[in-house]
Protein backbone atom coordinates (compact mmCIF):
# COMPACT_ATOMS: atom_id res chain seq x y z
CA UNK A 1 0.00 0.00 0.00
CA UNK A 2 1.48 3.82 -0.87
CA UNK A 3 1.49 6.15 1.36
CA UNK A 4 -1.37 7.90 -0.09
CA UNK A 5 -3.43 5.14 0.27
CA UNK A 6 -2.74 4.80 3.59
CA UNK A 7 -3.42 7.91 4.72
CA UNK A 8 -6.37 8.54 2.52
CA UNK A 9 -8.13 5.23 4.21
CA UNK A 10 -9.23 6.01 7.33
CA UNK A 11 -11.10 9.44 5.14
CA UNK A 12 -12.71 6.50 2.82
CA UNK A 13 -14.03 4.48 6.10
CA UNK A 14 -15.66 7.80 7.41
CA UNK A 15 -17.06 8.86 4.29
CA UNK A 16 -18.58 5.30 3.94
CA UNK A 17 -19.99 4.82 7.25
CA UNK A 18 -21.32 7.93 7.34
CA UNK A 19 -23.09 7.27 4.23
CA UNK A 20 -24.31 3.91 5.66
CA UNK A 21 -25.99 5.83 8.30
CA UNK A 22 -27.57 8.78 6.17
CA UNK A 23 -28.73 5.69 4.51
CA UNK A 24 -30.66 4.18 7.08
CA UNK A 25 -31.82 7.51 8.43
CA UNK A 26 -33.35 8.27 5.35
CA UNK A 27 -34.91 4.87 4.87
CA UNK A 28 -36.42 4.63 8.53
CA UNK A 29 -37.90 7.92 8.07
CA UNK A 30 -39.53 7.09 4.79
CA UNK A 31 -40.89 4.15 6.43
CA UNK A 32 -42.48 6.61 9.08
CA UNK A 33 -44.14 8.35 6.84
CA UNK A 34 -45.41 5.29 4.56
CA UNK A 35 -46.95 3.60 7.63
CA UNK A 36 -48.70 6.37 8.72
CA UNK A 37 -50.53 6.82 5.04
CA UNK A 38 -51.62 3.49 5.70
CA UNK A 39 -49.01 2.38 2.14
CA UNK A 40 -47.10 -0.36 4.21
CA UNK A 41 -48.74 -3.96 5.55
CA UNK A 42 -47.54 -5.08 8.57
CA UNK A 43 -45.68 -3.65 11.74
CA UNK A 44 -42.58 -1.74 11.80
CA UNK A 45 -40.20 -1.04 14.08
CA UNK A 46 -38.05 1.75 13.55
CA UNK A 47 -34.06 1.78 14.13
CA UNK A 48 -33.77 6.06 14.03
CA UNK A 49 -31.49 6.97 16.46
CA UNK A 50 -29.27 4.07 16.84
CA UNK A 51 -27.51 3.88 13.14
CA UNK A 52 -23.88 3.84 14.63
CA UNK A 53 -24.03 0.09 16.06
CA UNK A 54 -25.19 -1.41 13.17
CA UNK A 55 -22.71 0.80 10.91
CA UNK A 56 -19.84 0.24 13.09
CA UNK A 57 -19.89 -3.36 13.30
CA UNK A 58 -20.99 -4.19 9.78
CA UNK A 59 -18.30 -1.51 8.77
CA UNK A 60 -15.64 -4.33 10.78
CA UNK A 61 -16.88 -7.58 8.78
CA UNK A 62 -16.00 -9.19 5.62
CA UNK A 63 -18.14 -9.68 3.31
CA UNK A 64 -18.43 -13.69 3.71
CA UNK A 65 -19.16 -12.88 7.77
CA UNK A 66 -22.71 -13.51 8.72
CA UNK A 67 -25.13 -11.85 10.44
CA UNK A 68 -28.65 -12.78 12.55
CA UNK A 69 -30.48 -9.71 13.33
CA UNK A 70 -33.94 -8.73 15.10
CA UNK A 71 -37.62 -7.46 14.69
CA UNK A 72 -35.80 -3.24 14.62
CA UNK A 73 -33.60 -5.37 11.84
CA UNK A 74 -33.52 -2.76 8.57
CA UNK A 75 -30.27 -1.08 9.94
CA UNK A 76 -28.70 -3.88 10.44
CA UNK A 77 -29.48 -5.23 6.67
CA UNK A 78 -28.47 -2.05 4.76
CA UNK A 79 -25.34 -2.39 6.87
CA UNK A 80 -24.49 -5.80 5.73
CA UNK A 81 -25.05 -4.97 1.96
CA UNK A 82 -29.28 -4.84 1.42
CA UNK A 83 -29.75 -2.58 -1.11
CA UNK A 84 -32.73 -0.06 -0.21
CA UNK A 85 -34.52 -1.11 -3.45
CA UNK A 86 -35.15 -4.68 -2.86
CA UNK A 87 -35.82 -3.83 1.28
CA UNK A 88 -38.46 -1.13 0.15
CA UNK A 89 -39.86 -3.94 -2.02
CA UNK A 90 -39.75 -6.88 0.62
CA UNK A 91 -41.75 -4.67 2.92
CA UNK A 92 -44.41 -3.81 0.15
CA UNK A 93 -44.75 -7.37 0.19
CA UNK A 94 -44.24 -7.35 -3.94
CA UNK A 95 -41.69 -10.17 -5.80
CA UNK A 96 -38.58 -7.93 -5.95
CA UNK A 97 -38.35 -8.26 -2.42
CA UNK A 98 -35.52 -10.18 -0.77
CA UNK A 99 -37.88 -13.34 0.11
CA UNK A 100 -40.28 -12.61 -3.01
CA UNK A 101 -42.62 -10.58 -0.27
CA UNK A 102 -43.34 -13.19 1.97
CA UNK A 103 -41.00 -11.96 4.39
CA UNK A 104 -41.64 -8.50 5.44
CA UNK A 105 -40.22 -6.19 7.79
CA UNK A 106 -39.72 -9.06 10.53
CA UNK A 107 -38.55 -11.65 8.53
CA UNK A 108 -35.89 -11.22 5.36
CA UNK A 109 -33.22 -12.82 4.79
CA UNK A 110 -30.61 -12.97 1.95
CA UNK A 111 -27.84 -15.59 2.34
CA UNK A 112 -25.80 -14.75 -0.48
CA UNK A 113 -25.31 -11.17 2.02
CA UNK A 114 -24.66 -13.13 5.07
CA UNK A 115 -27.86 -12.18 6.54
CA UNK A 116 -29.48 -14.87 8.51
CA UNK A 117 -32.99 -12.84 8.87
CA UNK A 118 -34.20 -9.97 10.87
CA UNK A 119 -36.55 -12.05 13.59
CA UNK A 120 -39.72 -11.35 14.79
CA UNK A 121 -39.24 -13.75 17.77
CA UNK A 122 -37.41 -11.74 20.65
CA UNK A 123 -33.88 -13.56 20.99
CA UNK A 124 -34.63 -16.25 17.81
CA UNK A 125 -31.26 -14.62 16.05
CA UNK A 126 -29.15 -15.62 18.90
CA UNK A 127 -29.27 -19.49 18.59
CA UNK A 128 -29.03 -19.32 14.68
CA UNK A 129 -25.83 -16.99 14.80
CA UNK A 130 -24.20 -19.57 17.22
CA UNK A 131 -25.29 -22.20 15.12
CA UNK A 132 -23.65 -20.48 11.68
CA UNK A 133 -20.45 -20.01 13.86
CA UNK A 134 -20.51 -23.77 14.53
CA UNK A 135 -21.02 -24.47 11.23
CA UNK A 136 -17.98 -22.22 10.07
CA UNK A 137 -15.99 -24.24 12.74
CA UNK A 138 -16.44 -27.30 11.56
CA UNK A 139 -16.29 -26.33 7.82
CA UNK A 140 -13.02 -25.30 8.93
CA UNK A 141 -13.88 -21.37 7.53
CA UNK A 142 -12.19 -18.06 9.32
CA UNK A 143 -15.66 -16.05 8.73
CA UNK A 144 -17.24 -14.91 11.63
CA UNK A 145 -21.02 -14.31 12.88
CA UNK A 146 -22.52 -11.22 14.68
CA UNK A 147 -25.51 -12.00 16.58
CA UNK A 148 -27.61 -8.52 17.19
CA UNK A 149 -29.94 -8.36 19.91
CA UNK A 150 -31.59 -6.15 22.62
CA UNK A 151 -31.90 -5.75 26.03
CA UNK A 152 -35.25 -7.57 26.41
CA UNK A 153 -33.65 -10.35 24.79
CA UNK A 154 -30.71 -10.93 26.82
CA UNK A 155 -33.14 -11.93 29.44
CA UNK A 156 -34.11 -15.13 27.36
CA UNK A 157 -32.41 -18.44 28.55
CA UNK A 158 -31.10 -19.08 24.72
CA UNK A 159 -29.02 -16.37 25.29
CA UNK A 160 -27.52 -18.41 28.40
CA UNK A 161 -27.44 -21.55 26.60
CA UNK A 162 -26.02 -20.01 23.49
CA UNK A 163 -23.35 -18.25 25.54
CA UNK A 164 -22.33 -21.36 27.35
CA UNK A 165 -21.96 -23.55 23.81
CA UNK A 166 -20.21 -20.30 22.45
CA UNK A 167 -17.40 -20.56 25.22
CA UNK A 168 -17.14 -24.03 25.56
CA UNK A 169 -16.43 -24.54 21.61
CA UNK A 170 -14.69 -21.18 21.49
CA UNK A 171 -17.20 -20.42 18.45
CA UNK A 172 -16.58 -17.47 16.52
CA UNK A 173 -19.70 -15.44 17.37
CA UNK A 174 -19.52 -11.63 18.90
CA UNK A 175 -22.91 -11.03 20.80
CA UNK A 176 -23.74 -7.35 20.13
CA UNK A 177 -26.67 -6.42 22.43
CA UNK A 178 -28.08 -2.73 21.42
CA UNK A 179 -29.35 -1.53 24.82
CA UNK A 180 -31.98 0.97 24.00
CA UNK A 181 -33.19 1.49 27.68
CA UNK A 182 -36.67 -0.37 26.61
CA UNK A 183 -37.63 -3.47 26.32
CA UNK A 184 -41.54 -2.31 24.78
CA UNK A 185 -42.89 -0.17 26.82
CA UNK A 186 -41.09 -0.54 30.33
CA UNK A 187 -37.67 0.53 30.89
CA UNK A 188 -34.84 -1.82 31.30
CA UNK A 189 -34.05 -1.09 34.89
CA UNK A 190 -37.31 -2.70 35.87
CA UNK A 191 -36.93 -6.10 33.82
CA UNK A 192 -32.61 -6.25 33.30
CA UNK A 193 -30.71 -7.06 36.51
CA UNK A 194 -27.14 -6.28 36.20
CA UNK A 195 -25.08 -5.23 33.99
CA UNK A 196 -25.48 -7.07 30.12
CA UNK A 197 -21.89 -6.69 29.27
CA UNK A 198 -20.75 -9.06 32.08
CA UNK A 199 -23.70 -11.45 31.49
CA UNK A 200 -20.61 -13.69 29.97
CA UNK A 201 -17.98 -13.05 32.64
CA UNK A 202 -18.95 -16.21 34.71
CA UNK A 203 -18.34 -18.52 31.73
CA UNK A 204 -15.00 -16.62 30.76
CA UNK A 205 -16.35 -14.21 27.75
CA UNK A 206 -15.31 -10.95 27.78
CA UNK A 207 -17.72 -8.10 27.89
CA UNK A 208 -17.39 -4.32 27.06
CA UNK A 209 -19.90 -1.72 27.46
CA UNK A 210 -20.19 0.72 24.77
CA UNK A 211 -21.23 4.05 23.61
CA UNK A 212 -23.84 2.94 20.66
CA UNK A 213 -24.27 6.31 19.37
CA UNK A 214 -20.36 6.57 18.66
CA UNK A 215 -19.48 4.69 15.21
CA UNK A 216 -15.98 5.14 15.10
CA UNK A 217 -16.20 3.52 18.97
CA UNK A 218 -18.35 0.92 17.97
CA UNK A 219 -16.32 -0.10 15.51
CA UNK A 220 -13.03 -0.57 17.48
CA UNK A 221 -15.13 -2.42 19.81
CA UNK A 222 -16.12 -4.86 17.19
CA UNK A 223 -12.95 -5.16 15.23
CA UNK A 224 -11.65 -6.40 18.13
CA UNK A 225 -13.96 -8.73 18.92
CA UNK A 226 -13.81 -9.96 15.20
CA UNK A 227 -10.52 -10.78 15.43
CA UNK A 228 -10.48 -12.20 18.00
CA UNK A 229 -13.02 -14.61 17.23
CA UNK A 230 -11.26 -15.11 13.87
CA UNK A 231 -8.22 -16.39 15.77
CA UNK A 232 -10.18 -18.92 17.34
CA UNK A 233 -10.66 -17.63 20.73
CA UNK A 234 -14.05 -17.61 21.11
CA UNK A 235 -17.13 -15.05 21.39
CA UNK A 236 -17.01 -11.40 23.09
CA UNK A 237 -20.34 -9.95 24.41
CA UNK A 238 -20.45 -5.80 23.32
CA UNK A 239 -23.17 -3.99 24.66
CA UNK A 240 -23.59 -0.72 23.21
CA UNK A 241 -25.84 2.28 24.83
CA UNK A 242 -28.02 3.70 22.50
CA UNK A 243 -31.87 4.90 22.09
CA UNK A 244 -34.93 4.33 19.52
CA UNK A 245 -36.12 7.53 18.73
CA UNK A 246 -39.14 6.41 17.90
CA UNK A 247 -41.78 4.44 19.46
CA UNK A 248 -41.89 0.47 20.18
CA UNK A 249 -43.69 0.30 16.47
CA UNK A 250 -45.04 2.83 14.58
CA UNK A 251 -48.72 3.62 15.63
CA UNK A 252 -47.87 3.00 19.13
CA UNK A 253 -49.13 6.28 20.13
CA UNK A 254 -52.83 5.28 19.40
CA UNK A 255 -52.61 2.97 22.84
CA UNK A 256 -48.86 3.58 24.78
CA UNK A 257 -49.04 6.76 26.13
CA UNK A 258 -46.41 8.88 27.25
CA UNK A 259 -44.23 6.48 29.00
CA UNK A 260 -40.72 8.02 28.39
CA UNK A 261 -39.85 11.67 29.56
CA UNK A 262 -39.52 14.60 26.87
CA UNK A 263 -35.98 15.65 28.82
CA UNK A 264 -34.59 12.09 28.46
CA UNK A 265 -35.98 11.91 24.62
CA UNK A 266 -33.96 14.94 24.02
CA UNK A 267 -31.24 14.44 25.88
CA UNK A 268 -30.27 11.57 23.44
CA UNK A 269 -31.59 13.66 20.19
CA UNK A 270 -28.61 15.88 21.61
CA UNK A 271 -26.52 12.76 21.18
CA UNK A 272 -27.48 12.33 17.37
CA UNK A 273 -24.89 9.57 16.05
CA UNK A 274 -24.59 11.55 12.53
CA UNK A 275 -24.90 14.97 13.56
CA UNK A 276 -22.43 14.35 16.07
CA UNK A 277 -20.07 12.60 13.47
CA UNK A 278 -20.49 14.95 10.64
CA UNK A 279 -19.03 17.83 13.34
CA UNK A 280 -16.43 15.64 14.10
CA UNK A 281 -15.19 15.14 10.71
CA UNK A 282 -16.32 18.65 9.65
CA UNK A 283 -13.76 19.97 12.47
CA UNK A 284 -10.93 17.75 11.96
CA UNK A 285 -10.94 18.40 7.87
CA UNK A 286 -11.72 14.93 7.54
CA UNK A 287 -14.69 16.21 4.63
CA UNK A 288 -16.28 19.67 4.03
CA UNK A 289 -19.58 20.20 5.16
CA UNK A 290 -21.08 20.22 1.58
CA UNK A 291 -20.03 16.86 0.85
CA UNK A 292 -21.85 15.72 3.92
CA UNK A 293 -25.08 17.79 2.36
CA UNK A 294 -24.26 15.85 -1.37
CA UNK A 295 -23.98 12.34 0.81
CA UNK A 296 -27.19 13.28 2.04
CA UNK A 297 -28.98 14.50 -0.90
CA UNK A 298 -27.97 11.19 -2.71
CA UNK A 299 -29.33 9.05 -0.34
CA UNK A 300 -32.76 10.95 -0.08
CA UNK A 301 -32.85 10.52 -3.73
CA UNK A 302 -32.34 6.51 -3.51
CA UNK A 303 -34.70 6.02 -0.91
CA UNK A 304 -37.28 7.81 -3.06
CA UNK A 305 -36.41 6.01 -6.31
CA UNK A 306 -36.37 2.34 -3.51
CA UNK A 307 -40.41 3.83 -3.06
CA UNK A 308 -40.64 3.70 -7.24
CA UNK A 309 -39.61 0.40 -7.91
CA UNK A 310 -41.27 -1.16 -4.86
CA UNK A 311 -44.79 0.18 -6.26
CA UNK A 312 -43.54 -0.61 -9.88
CA UNK A 313 -43.01 -3.98 -8.42
CA UNK A 314 -45.68 -6.62 -8.94
CA UNK A 315 -47.38 -8.85 -5.59
CA UNK A 316 -46.58 -12.47 -5.57
CA UNK A 317 -49.00 -14.61 -7.82
CA UNK A 318 -51.37 -16.42 -5.36
CA UNK A 319 -50.77 -19.65 -7.16
CA UNK A 320 -46.88 -19.23 -5.75
CA UNK A 321 -48.27 -19.02 -1.76
CA UNK A 322 -47.10 -21.74 -0.60
CA UNK A 323 -43.20 -21.95 -2.43
CA UNK A 324 -40.41 -20.43 -1.18
CA UNK A 325 -41.58 -21.49 2.56
CA UNK A 326 -39.24 -24.52 3.46
CA UNK A 327 -35.58 -24.80 2.34
CA UNK A 328 -35.11 -26.78 -0.61
CA UNK A 329 -31.04 -25.55 -1.20
CA UNK A 330 -28.67 -24.29 1.74
CA UNK A 331 -27.28 -21.39 -0.21
CA UNK A 332 -28.96 -18.59 -2.40
CA UNK A 333 -31.99 -16.13 -1.91
CA UNK A 334 -35.26 -17.20 -2.28
CA UNK A 335 -34.97 -15.91 -5.33
C1 LIG B 1 -40.28 -14.58 22.40
C2 LIG B 1 -41.00 -13.28 22.29
N1 LIG B 1 -41.53 -12.71 23.39
C3 LIG B 1 -42.17 -11.53 23.31
C4 LIG B 1 -42.32 -10.90 22.10
C5 LIG B 1 -43.00 -9.53 22.01
N2 LIG B 1 -41.97 -8.51 21.83
C6 LIG B 1 -41.66 -8.02 20.61
S1 LIG B 1 -40.41 -6.91 20.67
C7 LIG B 1 -40.29 -7.05 22.34
C8 LIG B 1 -39.28 -6.23 23.12
C9 LIG B 1 -37.88 -6.46 22.71
O1 LIG B 1 -37.08 -5.58 23.43
P1 LIG B 1 -35.54 -5.50 23.14
O2 LIG B 1 -34.97 -6.87 23.04
O3 LIG B 1 -34.95 -4.59 24.14
O4 LIG B 1 -35.46 -4.87 21.67
P2 LIG B 1 -35.90 -3.41 21.19
O5 LIG B 1 -37.33 -3.51 20.75
O6 LIG B 1 -35.73 -2.48 22.31
O7 LIG B 1 -35.00 -3.12 20.04
C10 LIG B 1 -41.21 -7.97 22.85
C11 LIG B 1 -41.34 -8.32 24.26
C12 LIG B 1 -41.79 -11.54 20.95
N3 LIG B 1 -41.86 -10.99 19.74
N4 LIG B 1 -41.10 -12.70 21.07
MG1 LIG C 1 -34.52 -2.56 23.96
Amino acid sequence: MTSTALASRPAEEARSMLRQMVRIRRFEEKLAVLFKRGRLPGFVHLYLGEEAVAVGVCAALREDDRITSTHRGHGHLIAKGAEVDRMMAELFGRVDGYCRGKGGSMHIVSFELGIMGTNGIVGGGIPIGTGSALGDQHLGRDSVTVVFFGDGASNQGVFFESMNLAAIWKLPVIFVCENNGYTEWTPTEELTAGLIADRGKPMGIPGVQIDGNDVEAVRAAAEEAIDRARRGEGPTVIEARTYRWHGHNEGEEAFAGDYRPAEEQQSWRDRDPISTYVERLVDSGVIARDEYELIDREETDAVDRAVEFAEASPFPDPEEALEHLFATATTGDAK
